[in-house]
């Protein structure tokens, strides 16, 4: 079955047209430049053209802050509408085959529905999110936690919620659960921390225990927000230590805004991937907080750092190596659908400038302390323009060399603005 397709693919055609003869230049240019180099092109551009990140299916709405959020025109009202904007980032970006959808946010009652609905456009499910950090109307408060709430009952009501979103996966034929709770204090003395994690320990137990063969559940860490004083899984310290007493389908997903501004993500990441609990993680950027902006548009740098231990990772055969990739952004300012095709492509662009390393090379420097040397093979890969190689893999996947170019020229967020008057009060889900 042929995926329907949001946008007009004569569009496309036309457009790559207009671009073709210059790209064609450009990466023949590169193929010469890298072969001096030893690289092989071709090989680069095969691994770009398997990538795939997830679409986080609030992110195709406005995000905002606690001041204010502005909705873009035209945004989803409900996860069909959501899909077919995902539809439209991998139809032009070829990038995002799957959407990590996120409970209660995405509620339907028929799910063979939904599992069709994504089929229809050739997307599929991701690792499904639960929530246990806000409160739905005639339940028990999560105001004082959820997992690891000091009364049975509300940490009994957040397992289920929990063992809801395995069943709902299981459905839409996804494959893993990602478990991140808020739960912490906003005072000194507020909380018995030891005690809490205690019974985070023995409410995930219950929820590891129901999870299907092949999957796995993700803890998520995060420093700080909503509780402003401590954080019960606040590090990957205590992220990777629950995980290893829970069993070995149990992993560790790395959200690059959940740490404080001056932390070696990257050694975190080397330290998972050593221990087989690298689960994956949510892209995003940050200057200060979990700013939960654009992946790569503050610090590129950072990201690189990270694909270099990744592709370290699958160059060498690390066992147990199989993390998933997803994207956790908010849009306040921009369209969602553009956002999320650059993001896409940014870690695109730092994975393909991660293959670029000489490991060789590399490794041999190291061992003999040439330290100026080591660095300036490392950061080779962050030196070299790799828009070309990206373009070409959406090329060849029958995508818009110039996404965000396309996705203007149709029109589509004009069509969808007619399409889905803003409902009053309407939100994708995050704020
Ligand atoms: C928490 C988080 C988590 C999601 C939420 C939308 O900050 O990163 O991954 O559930 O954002
Ligand atoms: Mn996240």
């Amino acid at each position: 079955m042929t995926p329907s397709t949001p946008i007009d693919t004569e569009l496309i055609a036309k457009h790559n047209a207009g671009l073709e003869k210059d790209l064609a230049a450009d990466y023949e240019h590169l193929g010469a430049v890298l072969a001096r180099r030893g690289v092989d092109l071709e090989a680069i551009t095969a691994r770009i053209q398997r990538f795939a990140v997830a679409i986080p299916s609030w992110g195709v709405g406005s995000g905002g802050t606690r001041f204010a959020r502005f909705p873009v025109a035209g945004e989803p009202r409900n996860v069909f509408e959501k899909l077919e904007d995902c539809a439209v980032i991998q139809q032009l970006g070829r990038a995002t085959p799957t959407v990590s959808p996120h409970f209660p946010w995405d509620r339907v009652d028929d799910l063979r529905e939904l599992r069709e609905f994504a089929r229809s456009y050739g997307m599929s499910f991701d690792a499904v999110n639960s929530n246990t950090f806000e409160d739905l109307p005639g339940q028990l408060s999560y105001k004082f936690g959820s997992l690891t709430h000091t009364d049975k009952a509300v940490r009994e009501q957040a397992i289920a919620h929990n063992l809801e979103c395995i069943e709902i996966g299981k459905q839409l034929g996804s494959g893993a659960l990602t478990v991140w709770i808020g739960d912490g204090s906003n005072f000194p003395g507020q909380l018995n921390m030891t005690k809490a994690l205690e019974r985070y320990l023995e409410s995930m137990r219950v929820i590891v225990a129901a999870l299907p063969d092949g999957w796995r559940a993700f803890i998520e860490h995060k420093l700080y927000e909503p509780a402003l004083y401590s954080t019960v899984i606040a590090d990957w310290g205590t992220s990777f230590i629950c995980a290893t007493h829970l069993g070995a389908n149990v992993q560790c997903l790395v959200d690059l805004g959940h740490h404080a501004p001056t932390t070696n993500i990257e050694q975190i990441v080397s330290r998972l991937i050593q221990f087989q609990r690298l689960g994956g993680f949510h892209f995003n950027d940050s200057k200060y907080g979990d700013d939960d902006l654009d992946t790569g548009s503050i610090d590129p740098f950072r990201l690189y750092r990270v694909f270099n231990e990744l592709v370290d990772a699958s160059a060498r055969g690390a066992p147990g190596f199989d993390p998933a990739y997803m994207l956790d952004q908010s849009h306040n300012v921009t369209d969602p659908i553009e956002s999320l095709m650059a993001s896409a492509m940014e870690v695109q662009r730092a994975c393909a400038q991660a293959l670029l390393i000489d490991r060789d090379a590399l490794e041999a420097v190291q061992e003999a302390n040439d330290v100026m040397l080591a660095h300036r093979i490392f950061k080779a890969g962050f030196t070299t323009d790799v828009s070309t190689i990206l373009a070409e893999a959406r090329r060849r996947g029958g995508g818009a060399i110039d996404p965000v170019g396309v996705y203007r020229a149709s029109k589509y967020r004009a069509h969808k603005t007619k399409e889905r008057p803003a409902a009053a009060g309407s939100s994708s889900g995050i704020v």
